[in-house]
């Protein structure tokens, strides 16, 4: 076997003939749409997802007061505030609010936290510092809100109404704001669950302009979907599901943000090289580092403001000190990297551990996640990576399939001052005498919850299939499959009995050459992260792999992306 545990999609032959037969496609696009739940009736719409498909935004508790609220903060001249988040979906949330907003006449300003110096969510401090600076009436939250019962008591007692929209996960408090909008306080609204917090706004928007459109005689100048481009750049970001909304949000958003009318995008985008029609991939390897680099290293400010400005040299201006955060961000990331890893030659234990915790002084709070990430990805398993500071060590971890990471804390909860998050990932704080202690447990609660097994990740495939099935149509219809992300991965096969010949090694770490099956097809391949000496030796393979189409010079070409490999069984 290789490198993964292969875990094929287990769809009856019969619903696959089927699915063929009422869509007329080829056998493996009809896998492709089988593994994914899509079926005859929402195929169409899978390849063509029309903005027409999105629904009314009134179906959400508390969306229509809230545009009428915000209607009358306008017609009243009062001063709103959003409050979002330093990550790129929380500033592409206010973004997007703040355009809106202010394009149809309000008094609106931003604020968004400092990792460092105000933390994650809307909190008392944070309202205080607002209210200091001016006095405003309503406050609308974006990308949090959702578990600041305190602030927003606080904020209602001064007489300022607070609109909460956010997509996390409610706790069994509920603020007791003017409204709280999240489609996950509703089990009705399972379709908006897969919602970003940048969606939620864009919802929110949409309910503002119709009302405006229905009450205030809005002329129909304004144009929504032109605001498209910060919902895909917010929702890729986040990692929620690209299907359902999403898909619809996305796959338009990306048309507009490949448009680059905003200057901030412009500048962006020709800062980090992309010059061609732009990808869901671009947004997650080019865009978001670049937009979070300036709540991890700088401040969001810097991001807001390169995506509100209407000022071609102000844009290039704040991309350019993005492009300087995310330098930063990635020097800091490779030296806390060395540093972890010469603490775990020295300390951990990999065969018989079944987590890593690493702590150091001092190291950078809005780089440790990107570490941890990396660390659990590696080896794995969960990771925790703490910033000692003084008697306080602060954390971030990640955790892997299948191992919820909250669970695993709530075990040790007694350890630490606090912890919270999502459970793939999660946030710490621990007094720093007591990280010993809290090694041990942690890696005991992981023995228990995974039973003292090291499982194996696992690739989810599509199906089994013969190479001559990816022909020309199904190349030629890839790109209709995208945007490629979460919960909507690029399709993947299982291919048996193939024969690699020509294989060379490309750049350091990789290798491409070609595959023939028993009827003479020929493929190119490329393999990312395999040398030519851990290749199976034998004569024949069963493969894992991608097709794609590799552009090139202009050129492009179907090539297999091997995942991974072995000797044919
Ligand atoms: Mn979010």
């Amino acid at each position: 076997m290789g490198k993964y545990i292969w875990k094929l999609a287990d769809i009856p032959e019969k619903e696959i003939q089927e699915l063929m037969k009422s869509l007329s496609c080829s056998r493996p696009l009809a896998l492709f749409f089988a593994a994914r739940g899509i079926n005859h009736s929402s195929a169409e719409q899978f390849f063509k997802p029309p903005l027409q498909g999105l629904g009314d935004p009134y179906i959400i508790p508390g969306m229509e007061e809230s545009a009428k609220r915000l209607w009358d903060a306008v017609m009243s001249r009062e001063k709103i505030l959003i409050h979002g988040d330093y990550d790129t979906d929380g500033v592409t949330a206010a973004a997007l609010l703040h355009w809106v907003l202010s394009e149809n006449g309000a008094d609106v300003s931003c604020f968004l936290p400092d990792r460092i110096e105000d933390g994650y969510g809307f909190t008392v401090e944070s309202l205080k510092k607002a209210l200091a600076e001016n006095n405003y009436k309503l406050i609308v939250t974006v990308d949090c809100g959702m578990s600041s019962i305190d602030t927003v008591a606080f904020a209602q007692s001064k007489g300022v109404d607070v609109i909460v929209t956010d997509h996390h996960e409610p706790k069994a408090a509920i603020p007791k704001a003017f409204s709280v909008i999240n489609p996950k306080l509703y089990s009705s609204l399972l379709d908006l669950h897969v919602l970003a917090g940048v969606g939620i706004s864009f919802k929110l928007c949409h309910a503002f302009i119709k009302y405006g459109r229905e009450n205030h005689s809005l002329n129909d100048t304004f144009d929504l979907n032109d605001g498209l481009d910060l919902v895909a750049l917010g929702t890729v970001a986040d990692i929620v599901p690209l299907t359902g909304e999403n898909r619809i949000l996305v796959c338009n958003g990306l048309k507009v943000l490949s448009r680059q009318v905003r200057p901030g995008i412009r500048a962006l985008c020709e800062i980090a090289g992309i010059n061609a029609e732009i990808k869901a991939s671009d947004i997650t390897f080019c865009l978001a580092p670049r937009l979070n680099a300036a709540g991890r290293l700088g401040n969001a400010k810097v991001a807001f403001d390169l995506l509100r400005t209407g000022n071609i040299i102000e844009a290039y201006r704040y991309a350019e000190q993005l492009e300087g955060f995310n330098h930063k961000r990635q020097a800091k990331e490779e030296e806390i990297i060395s540093a972890v890893s010469a603490q775990i030659k020295e300390k951990v234990d990999l065969a018989g551990n079944f987590s890593i915790i690493v702590a150091g002084s001092d190291w950078h709070q809005g780089v440790i996640g990107i570490v941890a990430s990396r660390l659990a990805k590696e080896h794995h398993r969960p990771s925790l990576v703490f910033s000692i500071n003084g008697d306080l060590a602060l954390g971030s971890g990640r955790s892997v399939d299948n191992i919820n990471i909250l669970d695993v804390l709530l075990e040790c909860s007694d350890l630490l001052e606090r912890y919270g998050g999502h459970p793939m990932a999660a946030g710490m704080c621990i007094k720093t005498d007591r990280l010993k202690e809290f090694n041990v447990r942690f890696e005991a609660a992981v023995q228990k919850i995974t039973n003292k097994t090291h499982a194996a990740p696992q690739l989810s495939i599509d199906g089994e299939v013969e190479m001559r099935e990816l022909n020309g149509e199904f190349f030629s219809l890839l790109e209709k499959l995208e945007p490629f992300g979460h919960c909507n991965s690029q399709p993947l096969f299982r291919i048996n009995g193939l024969q690699p010949f020509k294989i060379q090694s490309a750049a350091a770490n990789h290798c491409r050459g070609y595959l023939k099956d028993s009827r003479e097809n020929i493929i190119p391949f490329i393999a990312f992260n395999r040398k030519m000496n851990s290749l199976p030796l034998e004569p024949l393979w069963d493969i894992v792999a991608s097709p794609q189409m590799n552009k090139f010079r202009g050129e492009s070409n179907p090539q297999l992306q091997i995942l991974d490999l072995c000797q044919s069984e």
